[in-house]
This record gives C-alpha cells, sequence and structure tokens, in this order.
C-alpha cells in the first residue's frame, strides 16, 4: 500500500499534539524516528543528555505503537545507519514514496536550515510550525516591530494579558503587580529544610541505551552512571506534581539561592522534559495558577513560576529566531580568551565554581543561578570567546538546545548581543556568590580579600572586567554607580586590582586552573 504522509519526529519533539502529528492516519501514514551520530556529537553532548533523548524517544515510540501508529524506528547501531537525521529521511523517502513528507519546525537554527534547503529538491516536504509554545514566531515578530528596545519585562505584560494567566476578571494582573522579583532575592536559611527529590529507577528500555551511549559516546565529558531522570510522559508528570507539592510554594523566595552539596534546592527540574515535549509548558502554567488559586502556593511563588516559562523562556525564543543566523555570531565585547579546560573537569580551587561544575558534569544539571552567576559570571569577567562557552552549555546540560541556551550564553551571561536579554551585563563580584551562597566559607580563597594568592578571584577580575570595558559600558545609565565607585577608588588600588586581574587572565592563557 502507498504511503500518504511519511512525518519524521526528533528528539525533541515528544508529544502527541505536536503539528506534524495532528491530522495523522494510523492506516495510511509512516512515522520515522531515528537515533543518529550527528545530533549526539554536533557539540559533544554530556551522555546523561544523550541517554536521556535516547531513551525518552524509545519509549514515545512505544506510545505510538499502542496507540496504533506505524512507527520506523531507526536505532544508533543499525548497520546502515547514514548518521544523520537529513540522510536516514532521505533513505525512507526512497524506501516508501510517500505523498508527502511532514516534519514540525526543528527548534535549532542549524536543522531548520538543512531541511529548509530540502523543500526545493522535494516538493512533497513541508514544515509546519511548532506550535507547543504560547507565542508563535510571527506573533513575536509583529510584537518586535517598531520598538526601539526589546525587554522581556514588556513582552512578558502582553502575554499574560493574551493568556490571562494570574490576571483578575478587571484585566489587572493579580496583587496589583506584574512582577514579585524584589521578594524573590532570599539566600537560604540553615534550618529550612530542601524538599526531597523522587527517584526514577532505569527500565530495560533506559538500560540498554545506556550500554550504547558508553560504547559509543565514552569520549564525551561528563558522568554516565547515576542516572536518575523520567523518560516517560507519566514520570515527568510524577516530578512535576512532586515539585508543585514540595518545591513551588518557595520557589519564589529561594529561586537565587545557592547552597553546598545541594543541586536542586526549590527548582522544578523540568525544563528538560518540557523541551523535549513530555511536558507541555501551557498545562505547567495552568498548573501553577491552579495551586495558587487553591492557596496551596503564595503568589510571590506562582508569578516568579510563571514568569519564567511565560515570560523568559518565550522571549528567548523569539529572540533567537528574529536574530538567527547572525545572532550566532555576535561578539559585542570582543572576546577572544579560550574556555579553561576546568570548566570540563571541576578541577578549581574556586569552591562556587567546583560546586557549579561539579554538579554538572554529575548530574547534567545546575540551577539558573550557578549558570548565570557562578560558571557565567566568571565566563564574562574572565573575557571568554561566546562561541565557546555557549558550545559547552549546549553540550553539558539534559534541558540544552540551541533557541534557549544560545539568548541565555550568548546575550543574558556573555552580552555579547548588546542588550537584548539584559539592559547591563550580569556581572558581580564575589560579594554576589556570598550573600547568596554557603560556597565562600569553605573556600580555598578568601571573598574579603581583593589581590594576592589567597584573594578570591571574582573581585579582582570584576574590576578589572570594568575597567577595560569602560568605553562600552561606561555610558549605560545602569552601570553609572559601580562606575562611581570606581571612581572613587584610590589610584593605587585601582592599580592593584588591574595587576592582580592581569596576572589571573594571564594564568587562565597559560593553561593554568584558578
Ligand atoms: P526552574 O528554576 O525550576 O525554572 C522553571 C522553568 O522556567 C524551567 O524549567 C525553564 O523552562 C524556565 N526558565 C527559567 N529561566 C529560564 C530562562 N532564562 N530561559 C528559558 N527558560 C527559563 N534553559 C533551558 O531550558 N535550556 C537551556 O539550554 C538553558 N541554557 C541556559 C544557559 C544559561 C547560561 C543560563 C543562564 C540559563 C539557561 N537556561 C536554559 C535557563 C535556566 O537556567 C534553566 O531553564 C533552568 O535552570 C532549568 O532548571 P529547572 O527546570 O529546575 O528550572
Ligand atoms: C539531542 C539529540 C540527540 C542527542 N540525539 C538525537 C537523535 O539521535 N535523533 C533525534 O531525532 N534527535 C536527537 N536529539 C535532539 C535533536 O538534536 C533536536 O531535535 C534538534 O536539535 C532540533 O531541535
Ligand atoms: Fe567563589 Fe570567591 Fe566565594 Fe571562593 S571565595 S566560593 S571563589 S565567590
Amino acid at each position: 500500500m502507498t504511503v500518504r504522509n511519511l512525518i519524521l519526529i526528533l528528539g525533541d519533539q515528544l508529544s502527541l499534539q505536536i503539528s506534524s502529528l495532528r491530522n495523522v492516519d494510523p492506516q495510511r501514514d509512516r512515522i520515522l524516528m531515528a537515533e543518529v551520530s550527528e545530533e549526539g556529537r554536533y557539540v559533544p553532548h554530556h551522555p546523561k543528555k544523550i541517554l536521556f533523548v535516547l531513551s525518552a524517544m524509545r519509549h514515545f515510540a512505544e506510545e505510538l505503537r499502542a496507540a496504533g501508529f506505524a512507527v520506523d524506528y531507526i536505532v544508533l547501531d543499525a548497520q546502515d545507519n547514514s548518521g544523520s537525521l537529513l540522510g536516514e529521511l532521505g533513505k525512507a523517502r526512497e524506501r516508501l514514496r510517500p505523498e508527502g513528507v511532514l516534519i514540525t519546525q526543528p527548534g535549532e537554527w542549524r536543522l531548520f536550515e538543512a531541511f529548509s534547503k530540502q523543500l526545493s529538491q522535494w516538493p512533497e516536504l513541508m514544515l509546519l510550525e511548532d506550535d507547543r509554545f504560547f507565542c508563535s514566531r510571527e506573533r513575536f515578530e509583529k510584537w518586535s516591530r517598531d520598538r526601539k528596545q526589546l525587554r522581556m519585562e514588556y513582552f512578558y505584560r502582553e502575554m499574560r494579558k493574551e493568556s490571562g494567566l494570574l490576571m483578575s476578571a478587571a484585566g489587572q494582573p493579580e496583587g496589583d503587580a506584574w512582577n514579585f522579583d524584589a521578594d524573590n532575592r532570599k539566600p537560604l536559611p540553615k534550618s529550612k529544610a530542601i524538599p526531597e527529590q523522587p527517584h526514577f529507577p532505569m527500565d530495560d528500555v533506559t538500560g540498554s541505551v545506556q550500554k550504547l551511549v558508553a560504547d559509543h559516546f565514552a569520549d564525551h565529558y561528563g558522568i554516565l552512571s547515576g542516572f536518575d531522570y523520567p523518560v516517560t510522559r507519566a514520570d515527568s508528570q510524577k516530578l512535576w506534581q512532586s515539585f508543585i507539592d514540595q518545591g513551588l510554594p518557595d520557589f519564589g523566595d529561594y529561586q537565587d539561592a545557592m547552597a553546598d552539596d545541594e543541586p536542586y534546592l526549590f527548582h522544578a527540574r523540568i525544563a528538560a522534559a518540557m523541551n523535549v515535549g513530555l511536558l507541555d509548558p501551557k498545562q505547567v502554567c495552568l498548573d501553577v495558577q491552579t495551586a495558587w488559586q487553591q492557596g496551596k502556593v503564595p503568589l510571590n511563588a506562582a508569578e516568579g513560576f510563571i514568569r519564567q516559562i511565560l515570560g523568559w523562556r518565550e522571549y528567548v525564543r523569539g529572540i533567537y529566531w528574529l536574530m538567527m543566523p547572525e545572532y550566532g555570531q555576535r561578539n559585542a565585547l570582543g572576546n577572544k580568551r579560550n574556555l579553561p579546560e576546568f570548566y570540563w573537569t571541576g578541577a578549581t580551587r574556586m569552591r562556587c565554581m567546583q560546586q557549579a561544575i561539579g554538579q554538572t558534569l554529575e548530574h547534567a544539571y545546575a540551577h539558573h543561578i550557578q549558570r548565570l552567576m557562578v560558571t557565567g559570571n566568571f565566563a564574562l569577567l574572565a573575557g571568554i570567546e561566546p562561541r565557546q562557552i555557549c558550545d559547552w552549555y549546549l553540550a553539558v546540560y539534559l534541558d540544552a538546545y540551541d533557541w534557549v541556551e544560545l539568548p541565555n550564553t550568548l546575550g543574558m551571561v556573555m552580552h555579547a548581543d548588546g542588550g537584548y536579554l539584559g539592559s547591563k551585563p550580569y556581572c558581580a563580584s564575589g560579594q554576589y556568590i556570598k550573600r547568596m551562597s554557603n560556597h565562600c566559607q569553605g573556600c580555598a580563597y578568601k571573598v574579603t580579600e581583593q589581590t594576592g594568592e589567597k584573594a578570591c578571584p571574582f573581585n579582582s577580575l570584576y574590576w578589572h572586567f570594568l575597567m577595560r570595558h569602560r568605553e562600552q559600558l561606561g555610558s549605560n545609565h545602569r552601570m553609572s554607580m559601580v562606575y562611581r565607585n570606581l571612581d572613587r577608588m584610590e589610584p593605587a588600588k585601582q592599580a592593584a586590582l588591574w595587576e592582580w586581574g592581569e596576572k589571573l587572565l594571564s594564568r587562565l592563557d597559560a593553561g593554568e586552573a584558578l
């Protein structure tokens, strides 16, 4: 029987509601899923990330088959595996000669471009919109048109009005404020109990993928053993429910806090499941709103959480599609330094960096403030070339995909896009890390010292960063206070900070760990 539509489902499209499956006919259509080495290697993905995606793909194929669909599933070690998604799609097209080939638009520019180029060769190919988001690419483009400055906060307010989330019947934001961020910056009190995380023992499918990943990706950094993450829709829901019950009430208060040996604190850990389609962002926001309506969580927690998804997640996606492919080349601060080797090994004496990188290598996870204010802040202060630090973030996190990672790293962390993700760089000295964590207490460096072998490297690097970028940042009114503080310093102190900063940077250039 001839095949009507051949439907390619990518590893981050594991939703029954995905647009390419909307009019699927179990009798006449064929679904294709393919494990390919190119997707595991375009950056050296953490082995746990590869394990997660491939196992979730295999479980989704089972879900589709159970629902009566015909699925051609190509495993990574199939003898004639071409190694690329385009290659596998080409082979299936030759084999099945379908009337139509359907793909929901890939989330990453790299694949979107590759498939778009194919449109002129394969007249039956259709790229469908990915409508799992609140804001379409077209809607974001319309919003951004004619605006002098793009700011997440204004975009978020529009999304609140359009979605109706946390809006009163009178059309006002609940609690009479759009944003409760001022209540959301508390360090962790010593006695605060941290939620227990649910566990997800590996089943046979995940076990066999683990062997496959061990065989094929042994050269990638990151620890494969100890995988404990949901790979099915039902288990993802369990993780989500456990967060609503235990983590969400305190999410707002402690979302910026960090603590030794506590990777998850009051964070949801759902980004990976949401990004591959095992959880639906719209339902997630509705669930949070319901928890608030039922009096289970305070408004600052519900608003803070919804803002991350309805605001930041949608905004970074909008920026990505508005600006790519040129966006990926930006380097507004002209950084050239290589990424230090200790980002891959965690071998540094800086306790905060050890903690963030160590957790990353072990769990393929670090929470937002660790990414932004520890590993990100260090890369910003040290002047790391944006491409190298972006590729690191894309490789090491379970939830990392270019559309969300790139604006966060290149824009928010490195200020390399000139300011779409923040009106000023998120640069900070060791004082910020001391305030928000207990890392400094066990550190080989002293956060109170500015220069010398014992001094916290973040301190002199912070002032060095401000001095070397005065031309680009000095006229930014949001930086005026820090530049006033710098100018009030004795010239001898400024010179000492500059000199010590230079010394640390030359050590990095010589390949030494700090
Ligand atoms: P929680 O802290 O519980 O937050 C809830 C949800 O809000 C997250 O699951 C996520 O979907 C969303 N969210 C929060 N902040 C952001 C943000 N800035 N951008 C987009 N979504 C956000 N997130 C990714 O999903 N993939 C990435 O590749 C990624 N790379 C990042 C790189 C850098 C340098 C930085 C600073 C942030 C990055 N983020 C990324 C955003 C954020 O750090 C992660 O979404 C979050 O840490 C995931 O953990 P969680 O699910 O426990 O999040
Ligand atoms: C991340 C990833 C990995 C590691 N492997 C595969 C794969 O073998 N097959 C697949 O279809 N998708 C994989 N993915 C997810 C893709 O990289 C993702 O779908 C694209 O980046 C498009 O967003
Ligand atoms: Fe990090 Fe500096 Fe504190 Fe050490 S002293 S943990 S390097 S901020």
